[in-house]
């Protein structure tokens, strides 16, 4: 219902409560084994989500603007940093106390931002209504994760005929030049916006050499034809880390893929398996695996800037389907201060988290915005990322199959 980044608090608010619905709404298409089981190594289960999300409106609305005890017990499962991960599964309550205790918070939350009570109204993370922004955008990236821990589920299970599409219509790739030239320059990049993350804070101006960047980010057909000329296993491609990874764990094909008899692969998505599209931007691959297609085509992944300032530009075609690797890792801006708690990037800044830029087409429109940054570890492969090359020099050619 919502086509557009909310920006005052009616927006927000409604948001908000559509993401309380949708999550709801995907719970209950769910067994309860189903809601409690990890089905992957890197994500949590889908109950432990939305335990999660409910206690962050809790926590900040409750227990920290607000005067009630903390909960120690609530704390130990649902924060991320207090829970280990491989525990979180034995750990949940059961689904109809899951519910009944999210579904409470959700409903005072809503009502207390609906009119907010003057001790709400007077705290300074109230100001431009901060915290109700924070909170609906902290639903929506989890929202996200949701999506990928569906995808999950369709993956552990034999990949069979293809469902629906999970858009509902045929991809067809847009047309144009194929890569689009960013002039040296001074540019403008981050945000100071009350929607802002604090790793997109302070704005400021930074300088870059120049390059050359594909208008649209890598296809299907065009991995389908790396891997066809054996890319996996082309070690001039590949760095020393990337190949230990790649053989440790046996990798031949992007992460959502299934092989089907005959050489051809399907991928898992949300609702079921879906045809590959060969227009389509790849997705479910690594770092490692960007950066080795990257220079299989003679070309290298952008930095996070380059990727800004193109797109502040309006160059770049095809920013909505998946996210797109960057060269760099995640650091803070200069100036940068955490806000609103330390947790939320300022571990990350450990040089073993390249940024990611753009979205997939499961992030909700309030993320989707020049200047998001996001970032998982090198070998991460379930988030939808894809990449976009880029060149130092004018490309004489695409490689395309
Ligand atoms: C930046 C997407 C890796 O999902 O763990 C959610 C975002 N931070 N809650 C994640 C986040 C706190 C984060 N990623
Ligand atoms: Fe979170």
């Amino acid at each position: 219902s919502e086509a557009v980044a909310p920006r005052d608090r009616a927006d927000a608010l409604q948001a908000l409560a559509s993401h309380h619905g949708r999550a709801r709404a995907l719970a209950e298409t769910l067994t309860e084994a189903q809601l409690r089981r990890q089905y992957h190594p890197e994500l949590s289960p889908v109950g432990w989500h939305l335990g999660h999300c409910a206690l962050m409106e809790h926590h900040w609305v409750e227990e920290r603007v607000g005067e009630a005890a903390p909960d120690s017990a609530l704390h130990a499962l649902y924060f991320p940093e207090l829970s280990p991960k491989d525990e979180r599964a034995t750990r949940l309550p059961a689904r109809d106390a899951l519910m009944a205790w999210t579904t409470g918070v959700h409903e005072r939350t809503l009502s207390r931002f609906a009119d907010p009570p003057g001790w709400l109204n007077a705290h300074p993370l109230m100001a431009d209504d901060y915290l109700l922004h924070f909170l609906e955008q902290h639903f929506a990236q989890h929202h996200e994760t949701l999506l990928y821990c569906l995808t999950a589920i369709t993956a552990s299970e034999p990949a069979s005929a293809p469902g629906p599409d999970g858009d509902g219509t045929p991809y067809s790739a847009p047309t144009g030049p194929d890569a689009i030239h960013l002039a040296p320059g001074r540019y403008r990049v981050g945000a100071d916006h009350v929607r802002a993350y604090d790793n997109e804070r302070p704005s400021h101006t930074v300088q870059l050499e120049g390059a050359w960047l594909a208008r649209r980010p890598v296809t299907n057909a065009q991995w389908l034809a790396f891997m066809a000329a054996g890319g996996y296993g082309d070690d001039t491609c590949w760095s020393n880390e990337g190949a230990a990874w790649r053989e440790r764990n046996r990798v031949t094909y992007p992460w959502n893929w299934h092989p089907l008899e005959g050489g051809r692969f399907i991928s898992s998505g949300p609702l079921g398996y879906e045809p590959l599209q060969p227009d389509a931007p790849v997705s479910g691959i690594s770092h490692y695996e960007a950066e080795a297609f990257a220079r299989w085509a003679g070309a290298r992944l952008p930095h996070e800037f380059e990727w800004e300032a193109a797109d502040r530009q309006g160059l770049l075609t095809d920013t909505g389907r998946v996210w797109e690797w960057c060269s760099n890792p995640l650091a803070p801006y200069p100036g940068f201060r955490p806000f609103p708690y330390d947790g939320y990037s300022m571990p990350w800044f450990d040089g073993e988290h390249p940024v990611l830029r753009g979205g997939c087409r499961f992030t909700h429109p309030g993320i989707k915005r020049s200047s998001f940054r996001n970032f998982f570890q090198r070998h991460v492969r379930h988030q939808q990322a894809g990449l976009r090359l880029a060149w130092d020099t004018p490309p004489s050619e695409v490689k395309t199959p």
